[in-house]
């Protein structure tokens, strides 16, 4: 086992919908530990930079709308396997085919507002962490 650090967004709609305490608890009853955590509103710079290997996608300009549309939280998070076990935890992009028990499936409104974002890989891990974080805002750093 490989303890590792995923970066995880909680999306504005979840936010807005009160649903961020559900979502944060979620993560601690899978065995994630947070390692750092804040509220903050992405500037639209931000998300686009953020979202950029979406760049050219049809769907890239709405999520960028989306994703500016109200505060979101950001975090690192930490345990064995992390990426994969919180990509498992989200489930599926769009919640209509997320699975049972996954915050997508329970909280996501559409393939767009779907709650919640995890890296993808280790490298995307890394960058995305320090595109939010500096080494001082986490935790055992
Ligand atoms: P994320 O990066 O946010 O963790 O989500 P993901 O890997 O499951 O999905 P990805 O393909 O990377 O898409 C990034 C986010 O773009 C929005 N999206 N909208 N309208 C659409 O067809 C569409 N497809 C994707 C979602 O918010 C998705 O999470
Ligand atoms: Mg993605």
């Amino acid at each position: 086992m490989t303890t590792e650090r995923t970066f995880s967004i909680i999306k504005p709609d979840a936010v807005a919908a009160k649903q961020t305490g559900a979502i944060i608890q979620m993560i601690l009853d899978a065995g994630l530990t947070v390692k750092a955590m804040k509220m903050i509103r992405l500037t639209r710079p931000q998300a686009e930079g953020f979202y950029a290997v979406h760049k050219e996608r049809p769907f890239f300009k709405d999520l960028v709308e989306y994703m500016i549309s109200g505060p979101v939280v950001v975090s690192c998070l930490e345990g064995d396997n992390a990426i994969i076990r919180y990509r498992e935890l989200m489930g599926a992009t769009d919640p209509a085919k997320a699975a049972e028990g996954t915050i997508r499936k329970k909280f996501g409104k559409s393939i767009e507002a779907n709650a919640c974002h995890g890296s993808d890989g280790p490298d995307t891990a890394k960058v995305e962490m320090s595109y939010f974080f500096s080494s001082l805002e986490i935790v055992g750093e």
